[in-house]
């Protein structure tokens, strides 16, 4: 249990039934980024030009984190069966070789949007909240139980949803992105379902007092957290035009 991230407390309440439980945690639904005043913008065509390259620049660190932090939840994970199914994840987005996985289709979707993959490998586009919500994730990882780390995942729970609305929307009101950039939301749709049915069975598994079950709504709590304030960070540079230290002196 690590106590630096997420605060736990007793309960002498009954543990809810495992469907309860389950709908407890697909009921933080309503906490997920789609939600978030940037990506409503974006679904609605509302970004310009400058605001998607951001976005892709900025997304592309997290999703180079990713494999890390699954190695991290692997090297936490003593069940053999359970790391055979987590290694997937890495794989998922490593590829087998330079020219598969998610991270070469992220490198397409930034050339999609008009970046170089200079431009989204050399980082120098990440803003610093992007990179403390996402290195809090991967340092959570580190340190946190498999079964922890397992619960922070679920809010793939939702993400099917978020990546069909940018397949549906995008080719209409960002008709400037070559569609050869979609490959990584196409690719995501099967692999996030499948990897939240494991994700979802450890969690039910393993918390099962009250008091494990809300602590596991807090873990949840804690990486919706994280999804909210990659996107306010964005919001601020690319929305307010107000990027970190906007309003100093500049030499
Ligand atoms: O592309 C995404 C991805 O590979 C992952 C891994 C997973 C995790 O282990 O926490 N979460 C996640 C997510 C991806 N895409 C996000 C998006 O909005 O495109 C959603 C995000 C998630 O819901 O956690």
């Amino acid at each position: 249990m690590i106590e630096f991230a997420i605060k736990r407390s007793p309960s002498d309440a009954p543990a809810w039934s495992r469907d309860e439980f389950a709908r407890r945690l697909r009921d933080k639904e309503r906490y997920y980024h789609i939600h978030h005043p940037f990506h409503v913008r974006m679904n609605e065509g509302g970004l310009d030009r400058e605001a998607v390259q951001g976005w892709v620049a900025n997304r592309f660190y997290y999703q180079t984190s990713i494999p890390i932090k699954d190695a991290a939840v692997l090297a936490n994970c003593p069940d053999r069966a359970a790391r055979r199914l987590w290694i997937q994840r890495i794989l998922d987005h490593d590829g087998s070789t330079d020219a598969d996985g998610g991270i070469e289709a992220w490198l397409q979707l930034g050339e999609a949007v008009g970046l170089t993959r200079a431009e989204l490998e050399d980082e120098t586009r990440v803003l610093p909240g992007v990179r403390f919500a996402v290195d809090a994730y991967v340092n959570f990882a580190r340190r946190a139980s498999f079964e922890e780390a397992a619960c922070s995942s679920l809010t793939e729970l939702f993400a099917p949803t978020i990546h069909q609305r940018r397949l549906d929307n995008w080719p209409e009101i960002y008709p400037w992105i070559d569609e050869r950039g979609y490959r990584y939301f196409r690719k995501r749709l099967s692999e996030a379902r499948r990897d939240v049915e494991h994700g979802v069975a450890v969690t039910l598994d393993h918390f099962v007092t009250r008091s494990d079950q809300e602590y596991a709504l807090s873990i949840l709590q804690f990486k919706l957290n994280v999804l909210w304030t990659m996107l306010d960070a964005m919001w601020m540079a690319y929305i307010e035009h107000k990027p970190p230290f906007f309003s100093c002196a500049h030499d």
